[in-house]
């Protein structure tokens, strides 16, 4: 036994059976030699489950391009050997998501991961998005705000363009149990904002204030979304 093997999933996964078949679903598109992207949250470590069990049983060689840490050690502990954008394109990639609209855009971020999230689905050619109904929404942001990754020295000055942006709250992410704010993987702090409206041109407007990392805001993207039930 090391700490990785002693890795367990911490956060509370709510409906799991209903996300189990679908993680089936995606392993079951798994092909010998693929290079993955994988996302973060609860949903993407279900289907890594599932990758895991079918790799081991067939003897399939792939290779995962996580995009957090934490699922970084997952691998690792269920043996997927990691590479980086770095050196790899992903053929394609499976993630989660916090909100989804009629037209497939998303709100993501809520593990401030979005920075390497929206990095791998730019890089990748077929995306799978798991979501279960609480997250299909006719608007988004009507359950969550909009995160967003900033640089620290620029925190007024992002904060200034949101406001000129007509955001109607803006919030510094609080970390988990401790004073003090998130810091990312990246060392940036996220704001959490809310919008009246968020209109098509609102992820590339919050992307082109200076400072501003990456928003959870993923819009216009070629991506399938899986259903998983609420059962
Ligand atoms: C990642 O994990 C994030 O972009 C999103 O915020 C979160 C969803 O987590 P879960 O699958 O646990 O609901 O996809």
């Amino acid at each position: 036994m090391n700490l990785i093997n002693n890795l367990e999933w911490s956060a509370e996964i709510i409906n799991r059976s209903g996300k189990e078949k679908v993680a089936n679903e995606i392993a079951a598109k798994v092909k010998d030699g693929d290079v993955l992207g994988v996302g973060s949250g609860s949903t993407s470590y279900l289907a890594l489950l599932a990758i895991a069990e079918k790799v081991k049983a067939e003897k399939l060689n792939i290779k995962a391009i996580p995009t957090s840490l934490e699922i970084t050690m997952f691998c690792s502990k269920l043996g997927i050997p990691v590479t980086s954008l770095m050196e790899h394109t992903p053929d394609w990639l499976f993630d989660g998501a916090d909100e989804v609209d009629p037209n497939k855009s998303l709100i993501k971020g809520r593990g401030g991961a979005m920075f390497k999230e929206k990095m791998l689905m730019r890089s990748s050619p077929r995306n799978y998005i798991i979501v279960d109904e609480s997250k299909v929404l006719d608007k988004l942001g009507t359950n969550f705000p909009v995160p967003i990754e900033v640089f620290p020295q620029a925190l007024l000055l992002v904060e200034n363009g949101l406001k000129k942006l007509d955001a109607t709250e803006i919030k510094l992410r609080p970390a988990k149990g401790k004073d003090g704010p998130v810091i990312t993987e990246n060392g940036n702090l996220v704001i959490d904002c809310k919008f009246g409206e968020i209109g098509e041109g609102l992820e590339k407007e919050i992307k082109s204030i200076t400072g501003v990392i990456e928003s959870g805001l993923f819009m216009g993207y070629d991506l399938e979304i899986l259903m998983a039930a609420n059962s």
